[in-house]
């Protein structure tokens, strides 16, 4: 017999089965793979559009979460909440971010294999917040370790100081993460905390010294000038309004209504105490963050031989003393460059332009080298305490990645382009172990695999690093011929390795139609999430990254603990030329797609609902362009790929068991059996379900609705029947 919601029980029970249907109907269904139309995009984003509404930000695809940002405080991650998800199977309760994270826990337990959670989406999407909630729940829910139980609080704090000198406002994101993060928690054999270690990529140290307009500096200049004790400011020489300082005035936004910099501060110079700064460490620190708001106010006058001059001596004086460093030595390496020729050394003078490239060189070299000191410091207080144990090695980990999310500005630069290839190798990735791992599961279970046609991305990688004829291999060349090369002999060359490629564009390859949008210092990149067009203005500089000899000096002689740390002399004597920024960066990003294959993967990807951040907004066409690029109804197809729905034969029967006679309460024998009688008790056609392995795979939606159907009208009618019985009772 098959069970239909008209075929059964009273009129009472039938209006409660239609509330039920009714209710999917307005509030979407919990996993895309439900839907009846999963080829359907306009389904797709209707179904989001409905739990949006609804404030339910969550949606799965299977086992990947979609999360949508809410751009308001929903209430939803509480200790409460927190415990409502721990220890219960994915699918029973609403799709939460909390059930990722437990149910990585449990896998990261149960099969003690190291886990790593994926969060991806572009700039403004969420993925800061979301990773900060997930670490809040193992905080918050594990068992706390038997020895050093700090490690969780500073797990936890080292959040806000990573952010106050990571972080900044740019026009997609009010706290927009300006550097790459991938966290390993690491966890003992009892499933406590024990420690961490933290991976920062590519930190884009040009907006030390420059900011678009609607952009600010990194958060922790304002939130010192802000809320930095009378006491402090003075003695490291600084005014409270940051318009007095040129690093914090070129984009003209010091104050942002969605940030209290004076609590902030607070919170961060709170949290360095707990991440294990001694008080002069603190000092140091403090000291360097003013350095650079003092570098920033330095001027030059040119004298009669064009020559540049400082001319602001006070500003030279606290500079001389914050850092530690001799007067005139800083003065003559802010104004001349030295030079080896033969053996010997001469020092050449800087004209004003070549001055002030100096130093706002030495401002981005001290603020950037400081970041780096900040994650090994933090490193070095999250470090296992008990790493000389054996317990040590029995240690699981759980690796958290947070990195900037894709990024299209009215101008875009080499920040961009290293922050959008980033991206793209990230959806390498999620393309690869997905089709994979869904792949193997089918051939696991014994299923035929129909395979699923998709975008791979892969030509848009090799487009960037293939060698010799990758765009950072060109850039590397020419970045090897000072003197001779520009950026635009760059573009040159550009041109000429990778004219024919289908993702690239320039003006001088581009056709009537497009060559309108196109400069003549630009070219385009198709990537995976759209096109982008790139200024070639300052892709050589910043790709060299240079620091003049006598700046390194300098700060070599620092006597500033942090700075000395910073600039090391042997940098001085190494012969060896430096590995290129973005070559620098494409290995560190080879090396983390290796840290994040060894490990079992889960995603979170997060889409934004408007350019505004607005709560409430729901711009559909932003959302379905997110929805395309993110490869979302691929992930869905390759998902669905002949079946809906995947559950493990004991989950299923005892979900079920109730609808059977022959299962209900118990079925004595193999689950694998019990779901077989099951299902023919139901009516499921042959056409309707297969039976793998371990699991059951349900070919269409519907046929698990009409389940979830009975089962609700099953507990419906016992719950009428319980309330007549009791009335009767009485
Ligand atoms: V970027 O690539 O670092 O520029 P993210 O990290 O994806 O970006 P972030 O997590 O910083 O974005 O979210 C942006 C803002 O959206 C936050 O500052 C919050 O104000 C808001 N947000 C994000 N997620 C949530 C949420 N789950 N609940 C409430 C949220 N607000
Ligand atoms: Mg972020």
């Amino acid at each position: 017999m098959r069970y239909r919601a008209s075929a059964l029980g009273s009129d009472g029970v039938r209006v409660t089965m239609e509330s039920a249907l009714t209710a999917r109907d307005r509030v979407g269904v919990q996993d895309f793979v439900l839907l009846e139309n999963f080829t359907s995009e306009a389904a797709f984003i209707e179904n989001l559009r409905r739990r949006f509404r609804e404030n339910l930000i969550y949606t799965y695809i299977g086992p990947v979460l979609v999360s949508v940002n809410p751009y308001r405080d929903l209430q939803i991650y509480s200790r409460q909440h927190m415990e409502r998800y721990r220890g219960v199977s994915f699918y029973e309760v609403p799709p939460h971010l909390f059930a990722v994270a437990d149910t990585v826990y449990r896998a990261l337990r149960t099969e003690r294999r190291d886990q790593a959670v994926m969060i991806s989406g572009e700039s403004g999407a969420g993925k800061t917040e979301a990773t900060k909630r997930l670490l809040q729940f193992y905080a918050e829910t594990c068992p706390a370790p038997e020895r050093g139980g700090a490690v969780r609080d500073r797990l936890l704090q080292s959040n806000p100081v990573l952010e106050a000198f990571g972080n900044a406002k740019t026009l997609r994101n009010d706290n927009s993460s300006r550097f790459g993060k991938y966290m390993d928690v690491q966890f003992d054999f009892k499933g406590a905390p024990v420690g961490g270690h933290i991976l920062s990529y590519l930190l884009e140290k040009s907006r030390v010294v420059h900011q678009n307009h609607g952009e600010r500096n990194f958060h922790v200049f304002y939130q010192l000038l802000e809320g930095g004790e009378e006491e402090t400011l003075r003695r490291l020489g600084l005014e409270r309004n940051p318009q007095s300082y040129l690093y914090l005035v070129k984009g003209q936004c010091a104050k942002v209504s969605s940030i209290n910099d004076k609590s902030d501060w607070k919170v961060v110079r709170k949290a360095l105490t707990v991440i294990d700064f001694t008080e002069d460490e603190v000092e140091d620190l403090l000291s360097i963050v003013a350095s650079v708001l003092h570098l920033g106010n330095i001027h030059f006058a040119a004298d009669e031989e064009s020559n540049a001059q400082v001319t602001t001596e006070n500003q030279l004086k606290y500079l001389t003393r914050l850092l530690s460093v001799e007067g005139s030595t800083l003065r003559e390496a802010l104004t001349h460059r030295k030079i080896i020729a033969k053996g010997e050394e001469l020092l050449s003078p800087l004209n004003l332009e070549q001055a002030a490239y100096a130093r706002d060189a030495l401002a981005k070299a001290v603020y950037s080298r400081t970041f780096t000191w900040l994650v090994g410091k933090i490193n070095r207080s999250l470090a296992s305490k008990d790493a000389e144990s054996p317990s040590w090695r029995s240690t699981t980990v759980l690796g958290l990645l947070d990195i900037y999310g894709f990024e299209v500005f009215q101008h875009n630069s080499f920040e961009q382009f290293c922050i959008n290839y980033c991206n793209e190798k990230l959806q390498q990735l999620f393309i690869e172990l997905t089709l994979k791992s869904e792949q193997e599961e089918y051939e696991a279970e014994g299923i035929a695999w129909e395979p699923v046609q998709y975008f791979n991305n892969k030509i848009i990688c090799d487009l960037v690093e293939e060698k010799f004829k990758g765009i950072i291999s060109i850039l590397d060349e020419e970045c090897l011929r000072p003197g001779e090369a520009t950026d635009l002999t760059f573009l040159e060359k550009l041109e000429d390795t990778v004219k024919h490629h289908p993702h690239f564009l320039t003006h001088k390859l581009a056709d009537q139609r497009t060559r309108k949008s196109l400069g003549r210092g630009e070219f385009r990149l198709l990537h995976y999430a759209g096109e982008v067009t790139y200024s070639v203005t300052g892709f050589l500089d910043k790709n060299n990254d240079l620091l003049f000899r006598n700046l390194k000096e300098t700060m070599c002689s620092s006597k500033n603990p942090i700075m000395s740390q910073c600039f090391d002399r042997n940098e001085l004597s190494d012969k060896k030329r430096p590995e290129t920024v973005a070559t620098q960066f494409k290995m560190s990003l080879l090396q983390l797609v290796e840290i994040l294959q060894s490990k079992e993967p889960a995603y979170v990807r997060c889409i934004k609902p408007n350019d505004a951040k607005q709560p409430g907004r729901f711009d559909e066409v932003l959302i379905r362009h997110q929805v395309k690029y993110l490869g979302l109804m691929e992930n869905l197809r390759v998902r669905r790929a002949g079946f809906a729905y995947r559950r493990k034969y004991e989950a299923f029967l005892q979900r079920y068991k109730s609808l059977c006679p022959e299962t209900w309460p118990t079925w004595a024998g193999r689950p694998q059996d019990g779901v077989a009688v099951l299902v023919r008790h139901l009516g499921y056609k042959p056409e309707e379900y297969k039976m793998g392995r371990t699991k059951i795979f349900i070919r269409f939606p519907k046929t698990l609705f009409a389940t979830e159907d009975a089962l609700e009208v099953r507990r419906q009618s016992l719950a009428t029947k319980i309330q007549a019985a009791w009335r009767g009772f009485h």
